[in-house]
């Protein structure tokens, strides 16, 4: 991790927006180079799967990209993002889940119909005892394609819903929450959204096949949510990013962890100690 990244470290108004909203937009996150390679590789990858016989007028959501290619490894540890992320969540995390979605036209007619609203992490929602629900991880999603305007199967979001444990819906499930809006956003920007923040992928009424990367961040005591097969990049990853991988000494180190468990915290100690009080 080269210290230059400190440029881009949480500022206290992107904290006070997240934590408030439960949200956060970094525009021009990637430049339009990235953007041009990362969406080659998704194409690929894309294409492969239709000619594999993925129904081309269905989303398609393909978890456990990142060993498909370098160019989706290296924004495991993006400096202008993971300063950000470690802001928010603090030095004993990982990705625990990545997962891409493309959402072609859907080739039907606009309708109302409730969208798929729901919070992150399944059970966890049910099995956890307080309220509000604790944060525990976050998602970064970058958007390759454009969804500056809305019907173009964007990301959907209740702002500020993150302390809420139900979302009321609609009764005849026409319509959409109060409060509900679209996110939209040119290609190249990163969305930062809490995992409790209320959220739904939407059908895409437009003539163009929405694209985005969503990565996932969580404290190292949280199970991998898909299978995560990065061990074999291990080797040839710095120690940060092998941290973010998922390596370490043992099991214990997911709860109590050594310098040798969490090589971020030894890296925030020397280049930003006010991230390590604790
Ligand atoms: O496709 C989308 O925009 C929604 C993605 C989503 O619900 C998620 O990542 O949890």
């Amino acid at each position: 991790m080269n210290p230059s990244s400190l440029k881009y470290a949480l500022t206290e108004e992107e904290r006070r927006t997240f934590n408030e909203t439960g949200y956060l937009i970094i525009e021009d996150a990637l430049s339009a180079a990235q953007v041009a390679d990362l969406t080659e590789q998704f194409d690929r990858i894309y294409d492969g799967k239709i000619e594999g016989g993925h129904d081309p007028k269905t989303a398609l959501f393909y978890p456990n990209f990142i060993p498909d290619h370098d160019v989706f490894l290296d924004l495991v540890d993006y400096e202008k993002v993971l300063p950000k992320v470690w802001g928010l969540l603090g030095w004993n995390i990982y990705l625990y889940h990545a997962h891409m979605i493309a959402t072609p036209p859907s080739g039907q007619a606009k309708n109302d119909a409730t969208f798929g609203w729901h919070q992150d992490s399944g059970r966890v929602n049910m099995e956890i005892e307080t309220h509000p629900r604790p944060r525990l991880s976050l998602k970064v999603a970058y958007f390759l394609s454009d969804v500056s305007e809305a019907d173009r199967g964007n990301f959907w979001i209740v702002p500020g819903s993150h302390f809420m444990d139900t979302m009321p819906l609609p009764e005849d499930r026409q319509g959409q929450p109060e409060g509900a809006i679209p996110v939209r956003v040119k290609p190249g920007t990163a969305v930062f959204f809490d995992r409790r923040l209320w959220h739904a992928g939407t059908p895409n009424w437009s003539d163009m096949t929405r694209k985005v990367l969503f990565y996932g961040y969580g404290y190292r005591w949280i199970r991998t949510k898909d299978d995560m097969t990065v061990q074999h990049l291990w080797e040839r990853s710095d120690p940060i990013r092998r941290q973010l991988l998922g390596a370490g000494v043992n099991c214990n180190g997911h709860y109590t962890p050594t310098d040798e468990d969490v090589p971020l915290r030894g890296w925030l100690k020397e280049h930003q100690p006010e991230m390590v009080l604790r």
